[in-house]
């Protein structure tokens, strides 16, 4: 071996030692942690097998070295519930004894209240008779039965003309009059209040901004003074009604934007669910709302901020992200804002399966016959059904101009089809809605006249309030239900209307636009602005052989049993369970372990 060669092959040697010894310290350090991690499990499992609870795995995690495990168990304990979450949900029967039941055993002895600017029940003075009125709201719709099943106390607006005259000294009342099971606590508002909070910022401001409909929002600065002051009397109200110090507070719509916020400062240990019951738009949409910033702000005082799609929570978080200085976790969906962490989560809404307006409804064939005979068509008349609050959003103007359209293209139809539309007047002290209240009795008027004969009108437009059982009723006794709207958060008289029809009949025409299209694909699915296209809807739904309409309403009725409204309200309850149990472990965790300074970790 020459001196060169032997010279490399001791170079080599030197590396190869190099190497081996680095490898042994990384080994030695790599084992000397696991054991320490190990030690610290080993000691937590004993613990939790001697019953001694989950927090003793962290016995050493007062070691900053180690504190990221602990960051790392929370996502992994929030896995491991998404997991949970998921399978128990699927195993239960959604029923309002199921959802009693949950309540008892997830949020034991916890109290619920509501707050949300419709009340349930109204109590209306005609003739000196004092009247109960359920009012046509979506909202109230799909709450009513979870109240009715969880009991609790709902704080609504008293807007009726004889509130005032059933309650009791604290402004409470028990319902449902024919077999109270909960109790409203009314608010009382000065005609400013509701004029400035109610139809000012909410509905000429925050409702058209939020629908794509075309309509330009007003923002008037002494609106938003009164709709300040009245978040505020609601979280007063909130504060007086709660009996504990941490209930759960499940707060409704885009009337209460600050309300979340306003209770977290007064009770910091409520668990407040939002429920934003309509569309929330893109953030260059939302931009121009001169109170952006004190929307989300307030909004991000909940717990869990519920939206109908994936779609809006989605233009909540990139608004957020715009306009605030946050952290936002895109894989969970979570905020964190001024030390408070938000869940922002899609709970598409549903109704009540079976509804309770069913229970003494006629059979089929009757409804059909008293729906006519009430409104002196012939037996053999083809019906189509619209239910809507008279709002510029439900593509009312659409859809009698796809009736036009229909008698232009397939005149066969004239004399044989007529569309029924109620309409419930909403809002009427708004110039938006008295124009459009006329625009949609003169085009009614102008179709008549153009297609009606004696005896005989295309449209016929009751604009008046009815009671939910002839809504049922209608649902049963027509032939198709045309759902047109232009923008709509979910849409329920979609689901209504398909759950009513037990006889497997009917066709649903549903505007590609609502929250229910995502999840009614069987329906005739249309865009209210291609006439055409909802012409052509209406003459394939008046022509569907009686099989395809089996067909497609009987899977839409399977989805709207399995996802009803316990489901929808009992997933935001069990989700907030969780969220209390975790937020009363890791703040055992923090208190015993890491102490208060570590509390962001
Ligand atoms: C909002 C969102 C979302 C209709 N006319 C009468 C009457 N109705 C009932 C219907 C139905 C309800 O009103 C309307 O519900 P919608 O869901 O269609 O619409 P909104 O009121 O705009 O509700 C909507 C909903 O909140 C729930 O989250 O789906 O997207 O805009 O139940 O049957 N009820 C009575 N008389 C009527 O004349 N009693």
């Amino acid at each position: 071996m020459s001196f060169l060669q032997k010279r490399s092959s001791d170079t080599k040697f030197y590396i190869f030692s190099l190497f081996g010894a680095l490898a042994a310290v990384i080994s030695l350090i790599t084992v000397f942690i696991a054991q320490i991690s190990l030690r610290g499990w080993i000691k937590g499992m004993r613990a939790l097998l001697k019953g001694e609870g989950l927090v003793n795995p962290f016995l050493h995690v007062g070691t900053p070295e180690l504190r990221p495990i602990v960051k790392d168990l929370r996502v992994l304990i929030r896995d491991l519930e998404t997991e949970r979450r998921a399978k128990d949900e699927n195993q239960i029967s959604w029923s309002p004894r199921a959802l009693k039941e949950i309540l008892n055993k997830e949020l034991t002895g916890d109290e619920i209240l509501i707050v949300s600017n419709r009340e349930p029940y109204i109590h209306v003075k005609k003739n000196d008779q004092i009247e109960v009125q359920f009012p046509a709201s979506g909202l109230v719709t799909a709450l009513e039965p979870i109240m009715r099943a969880c009991s609790g106390t709902w704080i609504a607006h008293g807007g009726g003309n004889a509130d005032r005259e059933v309650v009791d000294k604290h402004d409470h009342i028990k319902v449902p009059p024919e077999n109270p099971s909960y109790q409203i606590r009314r608010v009382w508002l000065s005609k400013e209040e509701e004029q400035g909070y109610y139809y000012g910022f909410a509905n000429e401001g925050i409702w058209p901004l939020c629908h794509i409909a075309h309509v330009r929002p007003v923002f008037r600065s002494q609106d938003w003074t009164q709709y300040v002051a009245v978040n505020e009397k609601f979280a007063k109200t909130v504060v007086e009604e709660a009996k504990t110090d941490d209930p759960v507070v499940l707060v409704q719509d885009y009337h209460f934007a600050l309300l979340p916020k306003m209770i977290r400062e007064r009770l910091p240990k409520a668990t407040v669910i939002t429920f934003w019951h309509i569309p929330f738009p893109n953030s260059e949409v939302f931009g121009i709302c001169p109170w952006r910033d004190e929307i989300l702000d307030g909004l991000l005082g909940s717990s869990i901020l519920g939206f109908h799609t994936r779609f809006h929570c989605n233009n909540f978080l990139d608004s957020v992200d715009r306009f605030l200085e946050c952290r936002i976790d895109r894989e969970t969906s979570i905020v964190s804002y001024k030390g408070v962490s938000t869940a922002i989560n899609h709970y598409p809404i549903s109704i009540e399966y079976p509804a309770k307006w069913l229970e003494d409804q006629k059979p089929i064939a009757e409804c059909r016959k008293h729906i006519r005979g009430i409104n002196g068509f012939p037996k053999d008349r083809m019906l189509g059904i619209g239910i809507d609050r008279l709002d510029y959003t439900k593509g009312i103007l659409e859809r009698f101009l796809a009736v036009e359209r229909l008698f232009e293209l397939e005149p066969k139809w004239i004399g044989k089809f007529t569309f029924v539309q109620i309409a419930a007047p909403s809002r009427t002290s708004l110039d938006q809605y008295q124009t459009f209240d006329a625009a949609v009795r003169s085009l009614a008027t102008k179709i008549n006249k153009r297609f009606g004969k004696e005896g005989y009108e295309p449209i016929c437009l009751k604009i008046e309030h009815h009671e939910p059982r002839q809504v049922y009723e209608y649902y049963r006794g027509v032939d198709l239900c045309f759902i047109s709207s232009l923008h709509d958060g979910m849409n329920l008289v979609a689901k209504e209307f398909v759950a009513s029809r037990d006889d497997e009949q009917g066709v649903l025409i549903l505007s590609q636009f609502t929250g229910a299209a995502r999840e009614l694909p069987e329906a005739l699915i249309v865009n209210p602005y291609n006439i055409d296209q909802c012409a052509a809807a209406l003459h394939i739904a008046l022509e569907m052989p009686m099989g395809e309409q089996r067909d497609r309403i009987r899977s839409m009725r399977g989805l709207i049993q399995e996802f009803n409204v316990f489901r929808w309200a009992g997933r935001m309850l069990l989700d907030a369970a969780r969220l209390r149990q975790r937020t009363r472990l890791f703040g055992h965790i923090q208190d015993r372990y890491l102490g208060k300074a570590q509390s962001k970790l």
